[in-house]
């Protein structure tokens, strides 16, 4: 059986025939599995393998959060000598099973060409904006892939917290040029943090006007390996900037709490 060889080699989480059944099994899918009723063609004695493709996804659970962008990779195996297209149709799903409507959005291709007995891979992008969600929010991908060999479908936990990090990269120092926030324009949902983290030996204290409170100054205020973080929840305003007080306005950004 070579398709659990295929599953170790590459680590990957989930994978599963396309066969004619169509259903995506019974939660043995990362074992793999070929064609049922003993139809594997074997290496090479079959003049007549049967089409197949094994599809499998890199990724079960995907922990994020907002402004982020995740890559869920697909890969498809031709066996039996299939050859032709793939289909591959994106859905983001709640709990519930209904559509999000949040903003969040999954792109990639929606066929994927396989020629025989060769390999072909295919991203697919989880964009999440900043204002996706002022709670933390657990959806799903799905990915309904189908061929004239079957289909089945792949999920992915799309675990996303409610918290927008930026961080002050390290060796940033005065540079305002290269600011995380500078020139920005951003929204977050009530409810939802912005944090700031200190990756840089220099100081960068966060100005927060507007709405947004400020950090202390002075000694204690902005320190490498310093995490500041503005909880939208306990606000009463809905606008303002947030930037680094350290180093000028020019670092600012322009914050909406919707
Ligand atoms: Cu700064």
């Amino acid at each position: 059986m070579r398709t659990p060889i295929f599953v170790a080699a590459l680590g990957l989480s989930l994978v599963g025939c396309l066969v004619g059944d169509g259903a995506p099994g019974t939660g043995d899918d990362d074992t793999g599995s070929l064609p049922a009723g003993g139809s594997d063609p074997g290496t090479g004695s079959n003049p007549n393998p049967t089409p197949t493709v094994t599809a499998a996804i890199d990724k079960s659970t995907v922990t994020t959060e907002l402004g982020k962008t995740e890559l869920v990779t697909l890969t498809l195996t031709s066996g039996g000598s299939f050859a032709g297209d793939v289909t591959v149709a994106m859905a983001l799903v709640d709990g519930a099973g209904a559509a999000l409507t949040n903003g969040i959005t999954v792109t990639g291709a929606p066929t994927v060409a396989l020629t025989a007995n060769n390999t072909a891979t295919a991203m697919y992008s989880v964009k999440i904006p900043t204002n996706a969600t002022g709670a933390d929010l657990a959806a799903t991908l799905k990915l309904d892939v189908s061929s004239s060999a079957g289909s089945n479908q792949f999920t992915t936990a799309l675990n996303v917290a409610a918290v927008y990090n930026v961080t002050y990269a390290a060796g940033l120092a005065g540079d305002v040029t290269t600011h995380p926030l500078r020139a920005q324009t951003f929204k977050v949902k009530k409810g939802a943090k912005i944090s700031l983290h200190n990756a840089d030996a220099a100081i960068h204290i966060t100005h927060g006007d507007g709405a947004f409170p400020h950090e202390t100054q002075g000694a204690t205020g902005g320190l490498a390996n310093g995490t500041y973080t503005i909880d939208t929840a306990a606000l009463t305003g809905t606008s303002g900037n947030i930037g680094c007080h350290s180093h000028g306005t020019a670092t600012y950004a322009k914050v909406t709490i919707e």
